[in-house]
């Protein structure tokens, strides 16, 4: 008997893109979901020629959180639940060394809200809504969320809509920075598509230490960043990537930083050439 993949692996033009799919339960997460999810993440890291990362939804959702259906009976505590599946998969995302975002093509709640806002980069779609739905279950907001949330509303409006299971639609979601950009329905695919092909156009190493240098910078002090800042910016300055911005500069061209990759997986630097 096939069973349908829970995940759906695509790539295109150097865009890798995971689609959670159990659109019946509008992508409800199970441990297979998110064990796959987490496996694909790592697979990503280690493939030079994918450059970002899209994780959307099937159907008409984008991730419903913890499947109710799948969690009576079983062996695991919640702390134990949370540290094999959940942790592991945001601790994954945020430590990727490539940009990922996330394409929220429906409803995300509970975990699937923490996975929303877990994205270096978040798409909405204009019919997409955010619902820190825990405390419907008398549950605590956990996968980031209480980490996430307030850094981008407050302390106050985070625990409104934690309490409150208040719903976030698109609209709002702008205004409280929960999203980057809002997409038409009919074009959200294309348009995530190309967002994330000009995302991979861009210097990679450069992204990644930025992407590292941000991360440690949300949880330190400002003379702890700037210390980062210039180790991180040596390792910047000495690869390819910025020989090629600093001579496309020079010559009035656009830099072009998606060469082949290296059989290695990073290209050597400019001094090891
Ligand atoms: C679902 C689900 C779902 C199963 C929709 N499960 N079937 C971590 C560790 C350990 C334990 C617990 O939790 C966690 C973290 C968490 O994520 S806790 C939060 C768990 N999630 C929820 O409580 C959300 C429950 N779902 C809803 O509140 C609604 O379905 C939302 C607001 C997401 C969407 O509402 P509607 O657009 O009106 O859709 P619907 O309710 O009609 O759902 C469509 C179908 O999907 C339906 O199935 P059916 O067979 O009747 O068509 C739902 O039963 C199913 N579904 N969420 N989490």
């Amino acid at each position: 008997m096939t069973s349908e993949p829970v995940i759906l692996v695509g790539t295109h033009a150097g865009v890798r893109t995971l689609t959670l799919n159990r659109p019946d339960k509008l992508n409800a997460a199970n441990d297979a979901l998110l064990l796959t999810l987490t496996d694909e993440l790592r697979a990503a890291e280690g493939e030079p020629g994918v450059r970002v990362v899209v994780i959307t939804g099937a159907g008409r959702g984008f991730c419903a959180g913890q499947d109710l259906a799948d969690v009576s009976g079983r062996d695991m505590t919640f702390t134990e639940h949370l540290n094999h599946t959940y942790n592991p998969l945001i601790r994954t995302l945020r430590g990727l060394g490539k940009p990922v975002i996330t394409a929220v093509n429906g409803v995300a709640a509970g975990a699937g809200a923490s996975l929303a806002l877990a994205g270096d980069i978040r798409l909405w779609t204009q019919s997409a809504r955010l619902i820190e739905v825990f405390s419907n279950i008398a549950l605590v907001p956990d996968s980031g969320s209480t980490w996430f949330l307030p850094r981008l509303v407050g302390y106050h409006r985070a625990f409104e809509l934690m309490a409150l299971a208040e719903r976030v639609d698109a609209e709002q979601g702008r205004a409280l920075g929960l999203c980057e950009h809002v997409y038409p329905d009919e074009t959200f695919r294309e348009d995530v598509q190309a967002y994330a092909e000009r995302l991979a156009a861009r210097p990679a190493h450069a992204l990644k230490l930025t992407k590292q240098a941000l991360n440690a910078a949300l949880t330190g002090t400002l003379g702890e960043a700037l210390d980062r800042e210039a180790e991180l910016q040596q390792l910047a300055g000495d690869h390819w990537e910025h020989e090629e911005g600093v001579t496309a500069f020079k010559v009035k061209r656009v830099p072009q930083f998606m060469r082949e990759p290296s059989a290695s997986g990073d290209q050597p630097s400019a001094r090891e050439r």
